[in-house]
């Protein structure tokens, strides 16, 4: 019973899901593979950024909290001198799930031929513009400067090849990924993967959106019937000062996903705050789930359970008819689960407003420059 939770709680962390990230060099691929994990470029775990490859070497970067999601530094197509068919043999292209093709000013033919050839694997591929943030700036200095036209202009201009009209380019700073459309690229990848790998993808997407936020909530919320029925027949840990029964093992299990997926476990914290120049401390001190920024043992979670009891108490009291005709388990194991079932909603809810707390902060730093 214990591994069948363990399965239902990992599934996803299992998932494999390859992206190729490929481009002219200097382009910002390294830079891209870091920001959507994560992690600054300075990090040891960071892919080498502003320094000139000329290797054919295809490097993996797995996600540092789902190492299922591998992001693929590729050389650039035109670094190799092959036919785009060669490059994607050369490259090993069977095992990549998607490409993401990034330039900075304009797409070439070479990247025509490429994305050409990548259809016609049967793969995606998706147009990424990066430095947006840099020409914005430059174009800022101008007397009639108008953001959205800037925008809209850089959109064509790096399609202006015959063959390229028809695509769609998403406009990105690695340095700033809530600005432009990094949010619209994530979303779009998201629905275009089959359905056991968008959770995969989701799952190890920046928790810097409130719309990606809203998004694992509801997934770990999916997860919680199937768990919690589970927990109907595991036997109940009492808990003193609670007369109900409580599935230990499993709430432990569960908030440590919860932690890990909204990015509040320390090394997530520490990376967080490497890559936006707010201090640990400061980041810390927004959190407020007694959950977030702590090793989740049986200790603590017992801990908040005991703090919360009367409020999860009298939840239980609502909850538990609902589930005596669906569970068919006797009365002490539907009030076990029913409460197992209330304590993890209360966790997620409170897990997802501190996730939300740190994107506010994160989101509050980057829009008050300091002057
Ligand atoms: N401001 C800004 N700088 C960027 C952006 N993307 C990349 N850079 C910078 O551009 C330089 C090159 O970026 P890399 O990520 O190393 O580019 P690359 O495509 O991996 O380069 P090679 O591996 O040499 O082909 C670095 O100094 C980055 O910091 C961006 O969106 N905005
Ligand atoms: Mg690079």
């Amino acid at each position: 019973m214990e591994a069948r939770m363990a399965e239902n709680l990992d599934r996803t962390s299992k998932i494999p899901l390859n992206i190729a990230v490929t481009g002219g060099s200097g382009n910002g691929k390294s830079s891209f593979v870091n920001a959507f994990r994560g992690i600054d470029d300075n990090d040891d775990h960071a892919a080498p950024t502003g320094v000139r490859e000329t290797t054919i070497e295809v490097k993996e970067y797995p996600h540092p909290n789902y190492p299922n999601v591998i992001f693929s530094d590729l050389p650039g197509i035109g670094t190799t001198k092959f036919p785009a068919s060669k490059y994607l043999k050369l490259v090993g292209f069977k095992k990549f799930d998607l490409f993401i093709i990034i330039s900075v000013d304009r797409f070439t033919e070479n990247d025509a031929k490429l994305a050409k050839e990548i259809k016609k694997m049967g793969k995606k591929f998706y147009f990424v513009r990066s430095r947006v943030d840099i020409d914005l700036q430059s174009e800022q200095r101008k007397k009639d400067f108008s953001e959205q036209k800037t925008l809209a202009k850089m959109r064509e201009d790096c399609v202006k090849s015959e063959c390229l009209k028809l695509i769609h380019v998403f406009l990105v700073s690695n340095h700033h990924i809530h600005l432009y459309d990094f949010s619209l690229l994530q979303d779009t990848i998201e629905r275009d993967l089959p359905d056991h790998m968008k959770d995969a993808l989701l799952l190890a997407s920046p928790s810097i959106f409130p719309d990606i936020i809203e998004k694992k909530k509801k997934f770990f919320q999916r997860q919680i019937w199937g768990l919690t029925a589970l927990s109907g027949v595991v036997a109940a840990v009492p808990l003193p000062g609670l007369s109900i029964g409580v599935d230990l093992a499993l709430v432990v299990g569960a908030v440590t996903h919860y932690v890990v997926g909204f990015g509040l476990d320390i090394p997530s914290l520490r990376r967080t705050a490497d890559r936006t120049g707010i201090s640990y401390d400061e980041l810390k001190a927004v959190l407020q789930s007694q959950l977030a920024a702590q090793e989740i043992t049986k200790e603590l979670v017992t801990k908040v359970i005991l703090q919360l009891s009367s409020r999860a108490a009298l939840l239980v009291a609502e909850e538990v008819s609902t589930f005596i005709p669906i569970v068919g388990i006797p009365l002490s194991m539907a009030f076990s689960a029913a409460t197992t079932y209330k304590l993890l909603k209360l966790f997620l809810d409170v897990l997802a407003e501190d996730a939300q707390r740190i994107s506010d902060r994160v989101l509050k730093a980057i829009l008050t420059p300091v002057c």
